[in-house]
């Protein structure tokens, strides 16, 4: 790590506090620490350095109770929490509405599905307000202040205004948006200036960082952008520095658990209840974006057009139950059902075989890590999305090295996967059935080669390099000493390749 000056305070602030709180029937309440990559990598450097979070514990009736029930999580997790009371108003018009309602669709080229209501954007602006208080009210002078992903992005804005002088970064964990569809947005000037007030800005991928400059460009004119595009400058004198900082996972402890008896033993036993059967594992947070209806229809296609796959593959679907008060939501659970249905109709053997699995649920961790080591081919086909961390994930467990990473060029990832990956494009029916039956007659040695390629790279760029990559960027801003731009990954060069091979004549 850099540690180029004396370590700064470090306050994360995200839309949720890395915590869950839950109150019993009594009225008691009791706190479980979060899990993911992004809480286990943080932990070492709030601890280390010291620091705070600050974020909606997660109950929208704030009394003492919640300060007393965080002040006992904090000292079990080593760092400060500092709650932000959210009423179920403030939830509904900031949270479900514009965050889920616009910005998610938007940002993730569905504008078709936005709802663009003017009572959303008053609530996030006011919501936004309460983060940037609650920060201020912990803000010492000389802190680092790194706010996190699309529910927050007004926050610096507010800050400045507040007076609050320290550096600000921020990270987008989801796409941005091609110039043609954030042009869509009402309030695509505040929001664009807002972002400008962030002295660092980091997205997964070169591409949304170049979508995010051609906005830029086309919008606020008055911006210089410089450096190879890693820099713009106001008239004011302000300066935005831009990165992209693909984001990885905790991929030791992955490897490790995969390794575990525990989960050898779990695996096996899947295996064995599937003889001579390809197992094909789907795990997704239910998500339009994370395109199950078109994966299905894929592999309606494959089992159709290929028949000799017949009996010989099983599509295990885990899906992740999320946000399901939105209407657009029911309305997916009941389409993958549907089609669930019609092809296991199709397509099932009494007493025999059964072409999908479908396991609607939260899954714990070690039977997710148990699916990922048994399953011979992981389908990763969503429309769009920021990076996609089940394909890091799966690459992590396959520690036989016998798996095949099925991936769409439109998940983030792409760009450091492409090498090892069999790449779709997840409108294309045809052509992702074609890779799951390319998949499934893989021989052994190219499986081999693929996945260690993609290990290396989940590896190498992990969770912790990631956040030690975007803090030393982001020191370096005051230093004026740390070489730029910051491409923390070579994926601009890998990423042309792909288009290069892709596009050439
Ligand atoms: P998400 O949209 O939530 O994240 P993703 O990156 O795939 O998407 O992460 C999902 C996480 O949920 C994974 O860590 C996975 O293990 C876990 N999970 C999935 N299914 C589960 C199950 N059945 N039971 C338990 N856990 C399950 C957003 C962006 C992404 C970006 C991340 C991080 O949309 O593009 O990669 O943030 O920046």
């Amino acid at each position: 790590m850099h540690h180029a000056q004396p370590s700064r305070r470090l306050i994360v602030v995200s839309n949720r506090l890395p915590m869950v709180l839950h109150r019993a029937a009594d009225g008691s309440l009791s706190s479980r620490p979060g899990s993911g990559g992004l809480v286990t990598a943080l932990l070492p450097v709030l601890r280390d350095r010291g620091g705070v979070w600050v974020g909606w514990p997660g109950i929208t009736d704030h009394d003492e109770g919640v300060e007393s029930a965080l002040t006992r999580a904090a000292h079990q997790a080593g760092y400060r929490l500092a709650p932000v009371a959210l009423s179920a108003e403030d939830q509904s018009g900031f949270y479900h509405g514009f965050s889920n309602e616009v910005l998610w669709p938007l940002f993730h080229d569905l504008q078709s599905l936005c709802h663009f209501d003017p009572a959303y954007w008053h609530s996030y602006t006011t919501v936004n307000e309460k983060y940037a208080r609650a920060i201020a009210g912990q803000a010492q002078a000389g802190d680092f202040i790194w706010v996190h992903d699309y529910q927050l992005i007004l926050v610096a804005a507010d800050l400045r205004r507040l007076g609050v002088e320290s550096p600000l970064a921020f990270f987008l964990h989801i796409p941005f948006p091609p110039l043609d569809i954030y042009l869509k947005l009402p309030w695509r000037y505040t929001l664009l200036r807002a972002l400008l007030e962030y002295d660092l800005i980091g997205f997964q991928t070169p591409r949304d960082r170049r979508n995010f400059v051609q906005c830029v460009r086309t919008l606020l004119p008055e911006a210089r952008v410089g450096h190879r595009s890693h820099h713009l400058r106001l008239p004011s004198g302000h300066e935005t520095r831009l990165g992209s900082f693909p984001i990885g996972i905790d991929a030791g402890a992955f490897s490790r658990q995969a390794r575990s008896s525990a989960v050898t033993t779990a695996a096996e036993k899947l295996r064995a209840e599937l003889p001579g059967r390809e197992l094909i594992l789907g795990v997704d947070r239910l998500d339009y974006t994370k395109g199950i209806p078109l994966r299905l229809e894929a592999f309606r296609f494959a089992l159709r057009a290929h028949p000799e796959l017949q009996e010989r593959v099983t599509l295990i679907q885990v899906v992740v139950p999320s946000r399901d008060d939105i209407p657009q939501y029911r309305e997916l659970k009941t389409r993958i059902e549907q089609l669930v249905s019609e092809i296991n109709g199709e397509f099932t053997r009494p007493g025999g075989w059964v072409p999908i699995h479908y396991v609607y649920r939260a899954v714990d961790r070690l039977d997710l890590i148990a699916y990922y080591r048994a399953a011979r081919i992981a389908l990763v086909t969503p429309l769009k999305d920021g990076m996609n961390l089940v394909a890091k994930e799966f690459c992590a467990c396959s520690v036989d090295d016998d798996g095949v990473l099925i991936l769409s060029e439109f998940a983030g990832a792409a760009a450091q996967l492409q090498q090892g990956a069999l790449l779709v494009n997840p409108y294309d029916i045809e052509g992702t059935a074609k890779a799951i039956r390319d998949a499934c007659v893989m021989d052994g040695m190219e499986r081999r080669h693929r996945m260690r390629r993609l290990r290396r790279v989940v590896n190498r760029q992990d969770v912790f390099g990631w956040v030690n990559g975007f803090l030393a960027a982001a020191i370096a801003s005051d230093l004026n000493d740390f070489p730029l731009p910051v491409d923390y990954v070579p994926s601009t060069e890998s990423e042309q390749a792909y288009w290069d091979t892709e596009f050439a004549a």
